[in-house]
C-alpha cells in the first residue's frame, strides 16, 4: 500500500467546479449512460471501502430507494464535522470542491485507499440532490445539496446517539438532465460489491432494493479461496483439487492469488489491482500466464512427463479449465492504468513480480502435490494433441485437401449471394426450413445469402471439444463465414459483413439465438467485437387492412395501435417465420430500407463471460434475464414503419 498521507482538513486543494463535472461528464464518470449512472453509486462506496480498508467499520449498506435514489452507508469513523481554513465546514467541502484525480482523466488516477471523499463532489455535481448524514462525537449532523452540488443547508446538528455510534450515510438523486437512464439494476450492485467482499475479507456488504424488497448481504472470511471457489461452482464444471492459494511480495508489490482447475476447457482468470477490477488485464495477468506455463513446463520436464525440444505446453494448453483470481496491491508511485477505460494495468514491474511469486509458489506445490500435478499435466498434454491435430487439420484444409469435403457439407443448405463484395453482403442464419425457404426466396440475391438452420444448436458450454468439431451445424455454419474458428479466426476474413440470426418470436427461437450466440462468444467473439453479429426483429403480429398490411413488434405496439387507429384491422398473430410467405418475411424482416436488427456488443466480458458460463445450464428463466441484463442488445434502428 502506499504510504499512509496525513490528509489534515485543512490540507484539501480546491481546484475546479462542480460545473466543469457537469459539462463533460464523461471525463469524471467515463460516460452517461447505465454504466455512468451506476459509476456514482462506486464513487460513494469506494470511500466507505477505504474507511474499512484502513480499519474503521466493517459493515456497508446500500440501498435503492422507492424514490429511486440510492443511499450508501457506513460504519467508520464519520467524515469530519469542523471546520475548514476556508471558514466551510469540512463535509461541505470535501462534497462540493472538485479534487484531482478524476479516474479518466489523462494521466491521473485514483487509487484505493487514504484519498478519503475523492468523487464525491463528482457524485454531487450529477445528483438533482444529495445528503449527508455522520454520526459522530455523539452527534448527528446532516449537510443537503441540490441542482448539481449547491449547498442547500449546511452542516448542522439534528440529534443525538451514542458515542459508539460512527459512520457516514450518503442518499443522492442521479440527476435525469445528466443521465439516459436513472434506473439503478439490483443485479449489477450486487455482482459488483459480492467481488469487494470476496477481496475484503471480513467486510459485510448489504444490498437492499426498497422497491420490491430484495435483499442480498455477502461476507467471505476466505477471500480469494472464497472467490475461487465461488466461480467455479458457478460453472459448474467438477473441480480438479482443492484451491490452491499462495501470495508474495516483491518491490513493494504484494501479489496474491488462488487458483483452481476444472474438468472443463474455458480459461477463467479475473484480476484486481487495489481492489478494482482490471477487466481488460494488463502487466500482472501477462506475469501470471508465463508463470504457470514455465512452472509447469519445467515440472513436466524434470519429471520425465514431456520429452524432446517440440515438447512444451503452450499457454493455452496449461489454461484449459483454468479458474484464477489475480489481486495486486501496487504502490501509488508504480501506478499505470492503460486504455480508454483505465482498466488495463501498464505497471511493467508487476509482470515480472507476478511472474516470480507465481512460478515459484506454483512449481513447489506442484512438486508437493504429485497426484494433482499429474492430473493437469494430462489434461494440458491432451490440449496440445488436439490443438496439433486441429493444425494438421487446418494445414490440410489450406493445402486444397478437404476444400471437397466442406463445399459438400454447404452444398444444398447455403444459398449464397451473388455480390462479390463481401462487406457488404449479409448471411442470415434462419430457424427451419420452411422459413428458410421463404427466406431464399424472397430475399435479395445479390446481397444475402440464406443458411437453414435445423433443429437446435449444439450447446457449446457443455458439449465436449470433440463433439463441437464434428458438429455438422456448426462446421456448416464456420465454412460458410469462412474466417476459421477459435483462435484462427479473423472477421478480415469474413465472407459477411453482417452476420443475422433470425429466429421465431418464440422461446425456441430464443433458445436458438442464445445457443447460437454461445457459440459465437466462445469461438468468434472477434466477430461480436466489430460489431459484425445481429438479431433480426420479425414482427409478433400484421394488421390487415383489406388493401393495405401493417406490422408492430410488440404486444404494447399492438395495444397502441388499437388505440389509436379509427380503421377497422383484422389482426393476424405470426406463430414463426414459416407462417409469412416470401414477400413479407423480406418487407418485415430482412429488407435493409424497412427492418430493424438488434446488433449483439459484449458491455462487460467478464460478465458475460461468467454469464455464458453459467446461464448455459437447464434453467429458462435465468437464461432469459441473461439476454435482457447482460447482453447489451442496442438497437441500430427504431422501427421504420
Ligand atoms: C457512504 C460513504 O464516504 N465514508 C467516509 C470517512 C472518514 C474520514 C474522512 C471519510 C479529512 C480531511 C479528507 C474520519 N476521521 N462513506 C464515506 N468516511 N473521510 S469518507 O476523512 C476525509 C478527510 O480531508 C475520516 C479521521 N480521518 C478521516
Amino acid at each position: 500500500m502506499a504510504t499512509q498521507q496525513k490528509y489534515d482538513e485543512n490540507s484539501i486543494k480546491i481546484l475546479e467546479g462542480l460545473d466543469a463535472v457537469r459539462k463533460r461528464p464523461g471525463m469524471y464518470i467515463g460516460s452517461t449512460d447505465k454504466r455512468g449512472l451506476h459509476h456514482l453509486i462506486w464513487e460513494i462506496v469506494d470511500n466507505a471501502i477505504d474507511e474499512c480498508i484502513n480499519g474503521y467499520g466493517d459493515y456497508i449498506k446500500i440501498s435503492i430507494n422507492k424514490d429511486g435514489s440510492i443511499t450508501v452507508e457506513d460504519h467508520g469513523r464519520g467524515v469530519p464535522i469542523g471546520m475548514h481554513e476556508s471558514g466551510k465546514s469540512t463535509p461541505e467541502v470535501i462534497y462540493t470542491i472538485l479534487h484531482a484525480g478524476g479516474k479518466f482523466e489523462e494521466g491521473s488516477y485514483k487509487v484505493s485507499g487514504g484519498l478519503h471523499g475523492v468523487g464525491a463532489s463528482v457524485v454531487n455535481a450529477l445528483s438533482k440532490w444529495m445528503t449527508v448524514t455522520i454520526y459522530k462525537e455523539g452527534q448527528i449532523n446532516t449537510i443537503s445539496f441540490e441542482n448539481g452540488g449547491h449547498l442547500k443547508e449546511g452542516l448542522k446538528q439534528i440529534g443525538t446517539c451514542p458515542q459508539s455510534k460512527t459512520g457516514t450515510c450518503v442518499t443522492f438523486m442521479p440527476d435525469p438532465e445528466i443521465f439516459k437512464s436513472t434506473n439503478f439494476s439490483f443485479t449489477t450492485i450486487t455482482e459488483r460489491m459480492q467481488e469487494s467482499a470476496f477481496l475484503i475479507s471480513n467486510l459485510t456488504i448489504e444490498i437492499v432494493d426498497e422497491e420490491d424488497g430484495r435483499d442480498t448481504k455477502f461476507h467471505y472470511e476466505n477471500g480469494l479461496v472464497d472467490f475461487v471457489e465461488y466461480v467455479n461452482k458457478e460453472i459448474g464444471k467438477q473441480e480438479l483439487h482443492k484451491v490452491v492459494n499462495f501470495n508474495g511480495i516483491k518491490q513493494g508489490i504484494e501479489v496474491d492469488i488462488a487458483l483452481q482447475y476444472n474438468e472443463g476447457y474455458n480459461e477463467n482468470i479475473l484480476s484486481f489491482v487495489n481492489n478494482v477490477k482490471t477487466g481488460d488485464g494488463g502487466s500482472h495477468e501477462t506475469g501470471f500466464k508465463s508463470g504457470i506455463t514455465k512452472a509447469f513446463n519445467d515440472y513436466a520436464k524434470d519429471n520425465g512427463l514431456i520429452k524432446g525440444k517440440d515438447s512444451t505446453f503452450d499457454g493455452s494448453d496449461v489454461r484449459e479449465g483454468l479458474t484464477a483470481i489475480i489481486s495486486l496491491k501496487v504502490p501509488e508511485a508504480l501506478l499505470q492504468f492503460e486504455g480508454q477505460t483505465k482498466g488495463k494495468l501498464g505497471t511493467p514491474e508487476a509482470r515480472t513480480v507476478t511472474e516470480q511469486i507465481t512460478y515459484e509458489n506454483l512449481k513447489f506445490f506442484l512438486e508437493e502435490n504429485r497426484e494433482i500435478a499429474l492430473a493437469i499435466v494430462d489434461k494440458a498434454a491432451r490440449s496440445k494433441v488436439a490443438r496439433e491435430a486441429a493444425r494438421k487439420a487446418r494445414d490440410a484444409a489450406r493445402n486444397g485437401k478437404g476444400k471437397d469435403k466442406k463445399e459438400k457439407l454447404i452444398s444444398g443448405k447455403l444459398a449464397k449471394a451473388t455480390g462479390k463484395d463481401s462487406m457488404k453482403n449479409e448471411l442470415f442464419l434462419v430457424e427451419g426450413d420452411s422459413a428458410g425457404g421463404s427466406a431464399k426466396t424472397g430475399r435479395n440475391r445479390e446481397t444475402q445469402a440464406i443458411l437453414p438452420l435445423r433443429g437446435k444448436v449444439l450447446n457449446c458450454e457443455k458439449a465436449s471439444s470433440n463433439d463441437i468439431s464434428n458438429n455438422e451445424e456448426l462446421n456448416t455454419l464456420t465454412y460458410a463465414i469462412g474466417a476459421g474458428i477459435g483462435n484462427d479466426f479473423n472477421p478480415e476474413d469474413s465472407n459477411y459483413g453482417k452476420i443475422i440470426i433470425m429466429t421465431d418470436a418464440d422461446d425456441d427461437g430464443a433458445h436458438i439465438q442464445i445457443l447460437l450466440l454461445t457459440f459465437f462468444y466462445r469461438f468468434m467473439r472477434p466477430l461480436i467485437e466489430a460489431g459484425m453479429l445481429y438479431i433480426a426483429n420479425p414482427p409478433l403480429y400484421a394488421l390487415d387492412f383489406g388493401k393495405t398490411k401493417e406490422y408492430v413488434a410488440t404486444d404494447e405496439e399492438l395495444e397502441e395501435k388499437k388505440k389509436t387507429v379509427k380503421q377497422q384491422f383484422k389482426v393476424q398473430r405470426f406463430k414463426g417465420l414459416g407462417e409469412m410467405d416470401a414477400e413479407e418475411l423480406y418487407d418485415t424482416t430482412m429488407n435493409p430500407e424497412t427492418r430493424s436488427l438488434i446488433k449483439v456488443s459484449i458491455t462487460d466480458a467478464a460478465l458475460a463471460e461468467k454469464r455464458v458460463s453459467v446461464l448455459m445450464g437447464d434453467k429458462v428463466e435465468p437464461r432469459k434475464e441473461w439476454i435482457e441484463e447482460n447482453v447489451d442488445f442496442t438497437l441500430e434502428d427504431n422501427f421504420k414503419r
